[in-house]
């Protein structure tokens, strides 16, 4: 019985030193994949899981222009948030058919949920709101997964296949 102990407490220090040592192994196995901004090279593109990095307001009447390819019925999440400076960041969206779909701003963090009706390319703007700072910033670009309902869809399959029931 002893024994058994001593040789559970020692698997379990190897297994400690193994994650401690390899730390990617407990974590998601791909980093996400990120944008570099770089002034003048706009308007970059950016797609659903990836942010930015590099990216700044240089200047209080800066703007940054990213595209990015949308699908209609995609759900998305647009995540900014000042990382220095005195940024007060300022989002806008535009469709692919040149409809402003996002306007919006904060003093820090801004996190918008949209749902896109149209399908191509969509354009997104960052500056500073009123012109008068600047900063760093990092923008982040999410696809929201659909929302998983099982007991639904088992409960539809049994009541309308009444051939199983019959
Ligand atoms: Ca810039
Ligand atoms: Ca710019």
């Amino acid at each position: 019985m002893q024994k058994r102990i001593i040789k559970f407490v020692l698997q379990a220090f190897v297994l400690q030193i193994v994650i401690s040592l390899f730390p990617s192994l407990t974590q998601a196995n791909q980093p996400e994949p990120y944008v570099q901004c770089i002034e003048g090279q706009e308007p970059l593109q950016i797609s659903y899981g990836e942010h930015t990095v590099d990216c700044q307001i240089e200047n209080s009447t800066d703007l940054d222009r990213f595209q990015f390819y949308g699908s209609s019925g995609d759900e998305i999440r647009i995540m900014v948030s000042r990382t220095s400076g005195s940024l007060h960041p300022q989002l806008e969206v535009w469709d692919p058919n040149g409809d402003k779909i996002i306007d919006t701003w904060s003093s820090s963090d801004i996190s918008v949920d949209e749902t896109l009706a149209v399908s191509g390319t969509y354009l997104l703007a960052i500056s500073d709101h009123g012109q008068d700072y600047s900063g760093s910033y990092t923008l982040q670009l999410e696809k929201i997964p659909p929302v998983f309902d099982p007991p639904d869809i088992l409960y539809d399959i049994s009541t309308s296949d009444n051939s199983c029931y019959a």
